[in-house]
């Protein structure tokens, strides 16, 4: 543990690193925080299932006695899952949580730094976060944006959540020179909507190109993430008409009741999960799944290109 910050790995995580066997990442805030007990716990051994299939190990992320645990096992997902007032750790809290030795559940953003920290070079969530709608005024733009320009870990999504605003999310992400390239889609995809209206700049549908445009990526100088897409199955998505409706009313009522900051992505997405009468919550935990699969495919790519490229 040379660099100062103690990892805890799975047995399994720990064998797959050392025989440079594919791993992928995983969050635990969509455990403690995106979705609802016992939907959470099923869903997340669902996704770990999802990148097994795929030829990956799977290594969800959590912070518990002041160490990160890269690979959560049953108990600890089952424990986070149900458990109450698990604070959400992003990476400006993950000095302080592991300085107390406390426990806390991650987003992408410090998921990322616990998988560069810990050698993986894959993750996978169905929705980042981004530029929230309104940002030009409350300068809300999620720290996994920031993330994505600083760690060296590949991110497979299904683009960023439809809550935000996603022009600026691309705008954000092209400044930052985050390459973002979609794979079996035109468009960027909006989490539980195929497309956000807005073009992605690259479309590659071959996984072995997509491995190379990642080592390319990461042969430059002080390179951060790339930023892979996959659309939700067209038989989980969601109408994007029924989405923007819920979603307006979702941030009518959050401004209303003056949510802001650290808690307002929960409070949105349970709004808008209630309003469409828990269909965008049954899509959120289908894309997680459908996701995590494209997400263990991706990492092979990229294991399979290391390995000939030795
Ligand atoms: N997925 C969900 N719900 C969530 C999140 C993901 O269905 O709440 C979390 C992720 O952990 C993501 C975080 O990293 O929201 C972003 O939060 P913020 O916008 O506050 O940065
Ligand atoms: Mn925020």
């Amino acid at each position: 543990m040379g660099h100062g910050i103690p990892i805890v790995y799975a047995e399994e995580v720990r064998e797959a690193l050392h025989e440079r066997r594919p791993v992928v990442a995983l969050e635990s805030n969509v455990i403690t925080h995106g979705l609802a007990y016992p939907h959470n716990a099923e869903t997340a051994h669902r996704v770990e299932a999802a990148v097994r299939k795929s030829g990956s190990v799977p290594a969800t992320i959590c912070v518990e006695d002041g160490a990160l645990r890269v690979g959560m096992t049953e108990s600890d997902i089952e424990r986070f899952a149900s458990g109450t007032g698990i604070p959400k750790v992003s990476s400006r809290d993950l000095p302080v949580v592991l300085a107390r030795g406390a426990r806390g559940a991650t987003t992408v953003a410090s998921s990322l730094v616990a998988a560069e920290l810990a050698g993986i070079p894959f993750f996978s969530s169905a929705g980042l976060g981004g530029v929230h709608r309104g940002a030009q005024s409350t300068m809300d733009v999620s720290s996994d944006l920031i993330q994505l320009t600083r760690s060296k870990v590949a991110v497979v999504c299904a683009g960023a959540k439809m809550i935000l605003d996603l022009k600026l999310t691309m705008e954000y992400l092209e400044t930052h020179c985050v390459p973002v390239v979609s794979y079996g889609s035109d468009d960027f995809p909006a989490f539980y909507c195929s497309s956000s209206g807005v073009r992605s700049p690259h479309r590659i549908d071959d996984e072995d190109l997509i491995a190379r445009v990642v080592a390319n990526h990461w042969a430059a100088p002080a390179p951060g993430s790339v930023v892979i897409t996959t659309p939700p199955r067209p038989e989980d998505a969601v109408d994007p008409a029924q989405a923007e409706a819920a979603i307006t009313d979702a941030l009518a009522q959050a401004e209303r009741d003056g949510v802001t900051g650290q808690g307002l992505t929960k409070y949105l997405m349970r709004a808008v999960d209630r309003a469409t009468g828990g269909r965008t919550a049954e899509a959120n935990m289908a894309v997680l799944v459908s996701t995590a699969e494209t997400g263990g495919r991706m990492a092979a790519a990229y294991a399979r290109h290391l390995a000939a490229a030795s």
